[in-house]
């Protein structure tokens, strides 16, 4: 038993020393600048090469020394003899790579083994190999277990995402549901608002017609009133006709300014008639013709005339003289402003000259004050009390009116909520759709995304993504957001669809385009803004990573390997 084992173990390290000599030879006889993949190359022949292209064959002595024989540059991998040669470093414990050859022996370290510069005399270089590999295989380790977190994350995304177009469907379709049961109702509830409506409408009107026939006979009376006040005022001698002689007595009928009323200006303004009785006149002749409009002018006057004579401080008797005023006069127009109580303390104080010589100054002043101010105080009542008619108010509507008012109120509130319910499902059903509408991935994995914020902050401003929805810049130090776009749609090669997101149509880029981003996304094991920049004018780009794009699980027991010879080959 112990001696099959100790054979067996001979065995073993016998074999073991066996390879390392058999390896090292074949290193040893491996030619510099030769990757084993092209070893074959320069194995054929010991006595010649042929170049690999096949363009040349020459003495295999020719190799490697220093001078290019091929077209190609096969015959010098390991020299900087060839313009297009290519250097391959083993980098044995690291990653191998090629160089060009034109860096052999230039001073530099090019590989990390340092076999780049073998020239005797030429730069020392430390082979920091292992050193290197076992940093990067440390680094792609890490890097691999971020990758696999953010791919189990990735798989939560999914589970949301999946669970949420679930049930944005079925929200949807309840909404659906819910929008054709409300429209039904809402017909119903507006049916009876407009059968409510309508007696109540026949009842508002026939109250608000009484109305307007009370309003309408009460200024067909105040017109009368009106017209028999004038008629009055100017039938001086109050026999109930009016004369041209008459209306000769009124200076503002002088319509051609000369001065005088004159006989025929006096026809016109009676309608062609030498003479009317009250009824004529307030019947035809007042709402008819100019009369009405040049009387009402010549009131204005008056008073305007009676307000600068009260601004002077000095009462005089206006456009037409007190006596010749009727005592019928009662209301309104010019009889109102030229008040007899006005003018019968206007008499009383100038009746008699003599005695006016003898009233004193003062009280002659005071006395004028008073009659003034008497007067304004009426003109004020009367002001007041056409502003208290003209204001008078529509009386209540009756209990039968009121009663249907109520009921079609009411019918118009419950229409009006079924309306803004419908009117709300509406919106959420559309707001739903639009949300359908999003293209979250082809897991709905960057559904996650949405309804979320994410920034960043370089030294002049602070960009801001909200994935699927906009991107925005604004000032570091205050100032208001610009658009940087609203989210347009996946952007990325073919086949790489889900690497590129686009946001478009932002603000308007002053002499440029409109401000659009574009964010390169890549796996990583948190949703982040990387970086941000305007590679061109008003074009930005962000760098964004998500585990939604970590796809693939990596076995991370192969990060402890050194690359295997070639895999990164150039
Ligand atoms: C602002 C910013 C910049 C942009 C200029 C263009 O300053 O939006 O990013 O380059 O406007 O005028």
């Amino acid at each position: 038993m112990y001696s099959l084992t100790m054979k067996r173990s001979v065995c073993w390290i016998f074999s073991y020393v066996l390879i390392i000599v058999q390896f090292s030879k074949c290193e040893n006889t491996r030619l510099r600048g030769v990757s084993i993949s092209k070893q074959q190359f320069y194995s054929i022949d010991p006595e010649w090469f042929t170049c690999i292209d096949g363009s040349a064959k020459i003495p295999f002595s020719k190799v490697n020394d220093d001078y290019c024989d091929c077209q190609d540059s096969s015959d010098e991998p390991g020299t900087p003899a060839c313009p297009n040669g290519k250097f391959h470093c083993t980098n044995a414990g690291h990653i191998p790579i090629y160089i060009p050859s034109s860096r052999v022996n230039d001073g530099i370290c090019d590989c990390c083994d340092g076999s780049d510069e073998y020239k005797v005399g030429s730069t020392k270089c430390i082979n920091d190999c292992k050193e290197l590999g076992r940093a990067d295989r440390e680094q792609r380790r890490k890097d691999a277990i971020l990758q696999n977190e953010g791919f189990e994350i990735r798989l939560a995304y999914i589970q949301h995402g999946q669970a949420k177009q679930k049930e944005t469907e079925d929200k949807l379709s309840s909404k659906k549901v819910e929008l054709a049961e409300f429209e039904q109702l809402k017909e119903g509830k507006e049916a009876i608002k407009l059968a409510a409506e309508e007696p109540e409408k026949k009842a508002k009107e026939e109250h608000e017609n009484k109305w307007n026939e009370y309003l309408e006979e009460k200024k067909k009376k105040q017109e009368e009133k009106a017209a028999t006040n004038a008629f009055n005022q100017m039938d001086v001698d109050g026999d109930g006709i009016l004369t041209t002689e008459e209306i000769m007595l009124v200076q503002g009928f002088d319509s051609d300014k000369d001065g005088a009323v004159s006989n025929e200006e006096a026809t016109k303004v009676l309608g062609g008639q030498s003479q009317v009785d009250k009824e004529a006149f307030v019947t035809n002749l007042w709402t008819d013709g100019e009369l009405k409009k040049t009387y009402e002018e010549i009131n204005k006057q008056v008073e305007k005339k009676q307000e600068d004579t009260e601004a002077t401080d000095a009462p005089q008797p206006p456009g037409i003289e007190p006596e010749q005023y009727h005592e019928e006069d009662t209301a309104g127009d010019i009889s109102e402003d030229l008040d007899h109580d006005d003018y019968d303390d206007y008499d009383e104080d100038y009746e008699d000259e003599d005695e006016h010589d003898e009233v004193d100054e003062e009280e002659h002043l005071k006395r004028s004050q008073a009659v003034l101010e008497a007067a304004k105080r009426r003109r004020q009542k009367k002001k007041q009390a056409v502003k208290e008619e003209e204001e008078e108010k529509m009386p209540d509507y009756n209990e039968n009116t009121k009663k249907l008012i109520e009921i079609a109120d009411k019918a118009r509130s419950e229409f009006d909520e079924a309306n803004n319910k419908y009117t709300g499902l509406n919106n959420e059903i559309s707001a739903l759709e639009k949300l359908q509408s999003k293209d979250f991935g082809p897991d709905q994995e960057f559904a996650i995304l949405q309804d979320q914020c994410f920034e960043f902050t370089d030294r002049e401003y602070t960009y801001k993504l909200c994935p699927f929805e906009k991107s925005t810049q604004r000032p570091k130090n205050g100032g208001a957001e610009t658009s940087l776009g609203t989210w347009g749609e996946w952007d990325g090669m073919p086949g790489e669809k889900y690497t590129v997101m686009k946001y478009s149509r932002g603000k308007g880029c002053w002499n440029g385009p409109d401000r659009s981003t574009n964010v390169k996304m890549s796996c990583g094991k948190e949703n982040k803004i990387l970086s941000a920049s305007e590679p061109e004018k008003c074009v930005y780009q962000f760098e964004f990573t998500t585990p939604a794009l970590c796809t693939t699980k990596v076995n991370i027991e192969e990060h402890d390997q050194p690359l295997q010879h070639g895999h990164t080959e150039l």
